[in-house]
């Protein structure tokens, strides 16, 4: 890593004091995310965990269904060649030392070139992982988790686990063990499964029993061959309803897991949530977040938004603070991240071109976050929710409540002491009021 990638731009810095009145004059800095700072019993970098990912931030040129890609990238000579490969692997490492971002995620074909072969393939691979290893231990960043990209080749142009094909799901299969294998290789703490393309465009052409079944197969002999080679990482299932597909059928938090308890997988997996995901299945964050939290199955979290009236996924910055306290008090209520982080998915819109925009949008999500983490501290602390919350439910710790819960009534002596209920007085669930302390918590500081 010799060569200076991003030339001109220090390593950013916590620097609080009001930011400068000219745009043009704005160098990337963290207004609000003080890595050393201890919040609710933490170093903030502990907190937040924060990823980047290399797809993203090194691999995609910006261009959508409309035009070309407009990013300027001047360390990628666009070649498919092993030594761009490992420039662009320099370039990354250099923008996470300097964006002071402790982790990273990548797809196997975002490092490496695709072969002619599966062994020509697995060789690029081994390149890549020699030579980003040696970034990592030179700059002390680690992996967060790796994948295995089954959507982009043509091969999978019907799915992969899922594939009307067995030569597809084998060619999976192999994927996915290297892809495995080189994540547990980097230390990887996490191994991600999205199915991009499991599921259907039209149910003219599918048989949705079989590929569910398929799908739930891989699961399980990629779980298997995991435990064997010995991946103390967390399994992560990336749920999304659709886009590129119809309908992927691991569609959110609750099909998911309904899918894994149908199939025997429940525990071997847990969730990794992305925002937009969530925005498309037509939920809230706060909502995917609290399913899988209530199962104990909230692994990891891909930081993003979208854009509301928009059916896309967007994988915009982070920005919203609201949003970012709403996951922070997710996170903190679980007791942390644990082995999951915080990794954004998430792009430059395309007119944000410039390599110096890669500091800003990271900065201004980790800003975002850093307010999320103090505002969601802050929410704890007051407790006033919490005590709401506990409050509401005060009639199920009562005795007879307890019994209830407990299965100790039939619904015949359920119904004999509803008898002995005098007056059933409901009580207000005061949302707006609600609403109102968190707006007071989230936007006065240091309350
Ligand atoms: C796609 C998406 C993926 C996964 C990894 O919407 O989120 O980038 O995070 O395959
Ligand atoms: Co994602």
């Amino acid at each position: 890593m010799t060569l200076e990638h991003f030339p001109g731009i220090a390593r950013l810095q916590f620097d609080p004091t009001p930011a400068v009145r000219s745009i043009a004059q704005c160098r990337p800095r963290f207004h609000h995310y003080n890595p050393s700072e201890i919040v609710a019993g933490r170093s903030m970098q502990d907190q937040l965990r924060f990823a980047a990912c290399y797809w993203h931030t090194m691999r995609n040129g910006l261009g959508d269904p409309f035009g070309a890609a407009t990013a300027q990238t001047p360390w990628d000579d666009g070649s498919a060649s092993i030594e761009n490969a490992k420039r662009r692997a320099d370039a990354f490492f250099e923008f996470l030392t300097k964006c002071q971002i402790g982790r990273w995620c990548f797809h196997d074909r975002d490092l490496a070139p695709e072969g002619q072969t599966i062994a020509q393939s697995e060789r690029n691979l081994d390149q890549l992982v020699a030579h980003v290893a040696q970034l990592q231990s030179a700059t002390g960043h680690r992996l967060l988790w790796g994948t295995a990209n089954l959507f982009s080749h043509p091969r999978y142009l019907h799915g992969a686990a899922t594939s009307p094909s067995v030569d597809v799901f084998l060619q999976a299969t192999a994927q996915v063990r290297k892809a495995l294998e080189v994540t547990q290789a980097l230390g990887g703490e996490g191994y991600v499964f999205w199915g991009g393309r499991e599921g259907y465009d039209t149910l003219l052409n599918t048989d949705l029993a079989r590929e569910r079944a398929q799908m739930a197969r891989f699961l399980h002999i990629a779980s298997d061959h995991a435990q064997s080679i010995g991946f103390t990482g967390v399994l992560l299932i990336e749920p999304k309803p659709h886009e590129p597909t119809t309908h992927q059928y691991d569609s959110d938090s609750e099909a998911t897991l309904n899918f894994l308890r149908e199939f025997g997988l429940f525990g071997r997996f847990k969730l990794n949530i992305e925002t937009n995901h969530a925005t498309l299945a037509g939920h809230s964050m706060q909502h995917e977040l609290a399913v899988a939290s209530a199962a104990g199955s909230l692994g990891s979290i891909d930081a993003n938004m979208g854009t509301s009236g928009l059916g896309w996924d967007t994988d915009r910055f982070p920005t919203d603070v609201m949003l970012t306290t709403e996951i922070m008090l997710a996170v903190l209520n679980m007791g942390g991240l644990k082995q999951g982080g915080l990794n954004f998915d998430a792009k430059r819109r395309r007119a944000s071109f410039e390599p110096v925009d890669l500091f800003h949008a990271h900065a201004a999500g980790m800003d975002a976050f850093a307010l999320g983490l103090k505002a969601a501290a802050r929410i704890r602390a007051d407790g006033r929710l919490h005590e709401f919350v506990r409050a509401r439910y005060e009639s199920w710790d009562a005795p007879l409540g307890q019994s209830i819960r407990a299965g100790q009534l039939t619904l015949a002596q359920c119904a004999h002491e509803a008898t002995k209920v005098a007056v059933v007085a409901p009580a207000s669930a005061r949302q707006e009021l609600l609403e109102s302390i968190v707006n007071d918590i989230v936007f006065t500081s240091d309350r």
